[in-house]
């Protein structure tokens, strides 16, 4: 073995006792350390327009539009009635322009202009407009990657779109860097027209929840398993989800989410405090958040040993008991700093307290990005904030007397940023990941 090679492991293996040094490597190696997205809304470059991308939609998100009724007197009908140009030109004058763009969504699009070099303090969209015209949108793709560390994002897949399942349909293959989830609100959240949609799609079932019925809707999520290959299943419910229940929801869990998730070894992943629709008039920006009940998903833990569930909780008042519910059930993975929570103070104490809780047994984030230069102020964002949190329980570890070395600082940042996700949805691709990853030099 080479000098060099030697001094690489000893540098590896160097317990770090100083401070800066150690703050320096840890910081390093959650910069450097590739993510696993695994929720978001975005499309491999396959499902061609319902990709979202560039300036327009960056500055049309939802989040921002909220933002945007806060600082100017326009009614939501007016907005709506502009064209996304027009909206966009608005939202930019009104919180880029005419105010400081400190909220975390604002300061986000000031994130992805910086990292392709544009003015982030331009009087309007020229610039930036020509700048994503001008891009090869293949080219943007893997810069937007590279620049965001991702190595695979899960998209949120609806069998229930049209136009995504003529996609599906079609056989395209698809870009291997986008995994599928199977998201199945309708199901769950609204099987009295969800029955009905389903019969006009030639299945025998009815709003009846009869056996029939269930293992109709069973076929179809059949198809749609082998079609897709989702890594889990998945649902928002809203902050009064509860379990068990008396209602048509925890039929359709019992009787056909359950055994599914089972059958196919897929986890379920609960995404549990959306109030939708609290303020109509905004559409997509008006949903709220309600604390919710853990209770409801330590139930379904505690009865269904032999499925894997994911949660993610949309109350800050929710995190938490989700780390207690977490130490209770090893079949139950917390993820993530969820829509309301993705702020550097939240995602702060969120992961801090996960760290106290259940060690580096969790999954401390997901983008939600539905645009895809979200990717990189997303995770730029929650990398230094992560870092920050690790460096302070591995200070406190050296202060009790433990130093920790770069090899296992790489260690537990990789099962945090893919290792713990690959154990729930592929436990053989865990094992064989965690081989390679021991076998590293
Ligand atoms: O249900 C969901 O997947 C939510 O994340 C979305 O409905 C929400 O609009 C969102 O994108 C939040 O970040
Ligand atoms: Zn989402």
């Amino acid at each position: 073995m080479t000098d060099s090679i030697i001094e690489n492991l000893s540098a590896q293996d160097a317990r770090l006792s100083d401070g800066p040094e150690l703050r320096r490597q840890v910081e390093e190696v959650v910069n450097r350390t590739a993510v696993i997205d695994v929720h978001t809304h975005l499309f491999a470059p396959e499902f061609g327009d319902m990709i979202l991308s560039g300036i327009d939609e960056l500055l049309t998100y939802h989040y921002l539009i909220a933002e945007l009724f806060r600082s100017t007197d326009i009614a939501p009908e007016r907005f709506w009635h502009k064209s996304k140009t027009e909206q966009a030109d608005l939202i930019w004058r009104t919180l880029f322009v005419e105010n400081t763009p400190l909220s975390e969504a604002a300061r986000g699009v000031v994130t992805v202009l910086n990292a392709f070099g544009l003015d982030t303090a331009a009087s309007d969209l020229a610039e930036a407009r020509d700048f994503f015209r001008s891009q090869n949108f293949s080219e943007r793709l893997d810069r937007v990657f590279d620049l965001a560390r991702v190595s695979g994002v899960v998209m949120t897949n609806d069998p229930f779109d049209a136009r995504e399942a003529k996609v599906w349909e079609s056989g395209a293959g698809i870009d291997k860097r986008f995994h599928a989830a199977l998201r199945i609100d309708p199901l769950l959240n609204d099987w009295q027209n969800t029955s009905a949609k389903l019969s006009s799609l030639g299945y025998r079932v009815d709003a009846s929840l009869s056996d029939e019925a269930m293992s109709e809707a069973r076929r179809f999520l059949d198809k749609w398993i082998a079609r897709m290959k989702p890594l889990y299943m998945a649902v928002s419910l809203p902050d009064d989800f509860k379990f068990p229940d008396s209602d048509a929801r925890d039929r359709v869990i019992r009787e056909l989410v359950l055994p599914t998730a089972r059958e196919h070894s897929l986890p379920f992943t609960m995404m549990i405090g959306v109030r939708r629709g609290v303020n109509p008039a905004l559409r997509g920006a008006g949903d709220g958040v309600g604390r919710a009940s853990v209770g409801a998903v330590e139930r379904l833990c505690a009865d269904n040993p032999d499925v894997r569930f994911m949660a993610t909780f949309l109350s800050r008042e929710n995190q938490h008991e989700l780390c207690v519910a977490a130490r209770k059930f090893g079949n139950l993975q917390p993820f993530g700093c969820w829509w309301f929570l993705n702020n550097p103070s939240i995602i702060s104490e969120i992961t801090r307290e996960r760290i106290e809780l259940l060690g580096t047994s969790f999954i401390p984030q997901h983008s939600d990005a539905c645009i895809l230069e979200q990717l990189i102020y997303k995770w730029q964002h929650s990398r230094r904030v992560i870092a920050e949190s690790l460096c302070e329980a591995y200070e406190r570890l050296l202060e009790s007397g433990r130093a920790v070395t770069r090899r296992e600082i790489e260690r537990d940042v990789r099962r945090v940023f893919s290792g713990n996700f690959l154990a729930q949805v592929s436990p053989a691709a865990a094992r064989a990941e965690e081989r390679k990853s021991l076998a590293q030099p």
